[in-house]
């Protein structure tokens, strides 16, 4: 996977991505990483990127010129045009499917706005995805290309270690993970559960599995929906709700 970020911004993609695991794999050659300065693709004397919208309003626009340049400067080092994903607030959501999809290809590219926003002509010509990260609102796409970039490489293979993942995860995916324990046995007068020191691991097994079907019914019920539950996982799942009943009846009634 090649990964291309037009931005005003270079360092903050590099200095975010060199690190961890995906520097590592970055260093192996499983992932490459260019982070293209729009501004050195600016005709203006003065290295101008941005100008005032027409018809009006507060802010600058991100000018049409030095983004296309930029962009045109890519493409033409790669065999068939690529995925141009703009970071916008406007965009789908984007989610571990999105993810799954963009890992297929072979180069990306992410256009970071800033600013008020970039000139419509510029986005119509090279942009083919338009993607958010979530309702909220940030100052800029440069995060949000780190987040997408995080997401997709994990998907590559040899960047993850096998424990961690593929096939195990597309299944634990649609339900929350157990709780974990590690030394010392006792911490604040807080006992690991026994189970899990017993050595009998079909029952660490289904305990395991019975507290993710709890915590995805307590903390993501949104989740149970498309999980893959089988008899068992139901009742198991019936009684905790009917035991919540319980102790909210208790509740109010205080
Ligand atoms: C004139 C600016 N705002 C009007 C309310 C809209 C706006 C545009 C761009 C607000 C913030 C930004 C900067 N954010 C992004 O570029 C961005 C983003 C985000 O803010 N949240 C979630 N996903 C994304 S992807 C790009």
């Amino acid at each position: 996977m090649n990964y291309h970020v037009l931005t005003l911004f270079p360092e903050m993609i590099e200095q975010g991505m060199n690190t961890s695991i995906i520097g590592r794999a970055i260093e192996q050659g499983l992932l490459s990483l260019e982070a293209v300065n729009i501004r050195d693709y600016s005709t203006n004397k003065h290295h101008k990127v941005d100008d005032y919208p027409y018809g009006g309003g507060a802010g600058m626009v991100m000018q049409a010129q030095p983004i296309y340049d930029a962009y045109c400067a890519l493409e033409k080092k790669m065999e068939k045009k690529p995925r141009v994903i703009y970071l916008t607030p406007q965009g789908r959501t984007f989610s571990q499917k999105i993810a799954q999809d963009l890992a297929k290809e072979q180069n990306l590219v992410f256009l970071c706005g800033h600013y008020e926003g970039i000139d419509e002509r510029v986005l119509e010509e090279i942009v083919t995805d338009y993607v958010s990260i979530g309702d909220y609102v940030l100052t800029g796409g440069e995060l949000p290309a780190m987040v997408m970039m995080d997401t997709i490489s994990r998907l590559i293979p040899g960047v993850l270690n096998n424990e961690d993942s593929a096939e195990y995860e597309s299944f634990q995916n649609s339900l929350l993970e157990h709780p974990q324990y590690s030394r010392p046995e006792v911490w604040k007068d807080k006992r690991v559960p026994e189970v899990l020191l017993s050595g009998h691991h079909e029952k660490i097994a289904q305990w395991r599995h019975e507290q993710s079907l709890e915590r995805t019914f307590l903390r993501r019920p949104d989740l149970l929906e498309k999980a893959p539950l089988d008899k068992k996982d139901k009742k198991y799942i019936e009684q905790i709700a009917a035991n919540q009943a319980i102790s909210d009846e208790n509740v109010t009634e205080e």
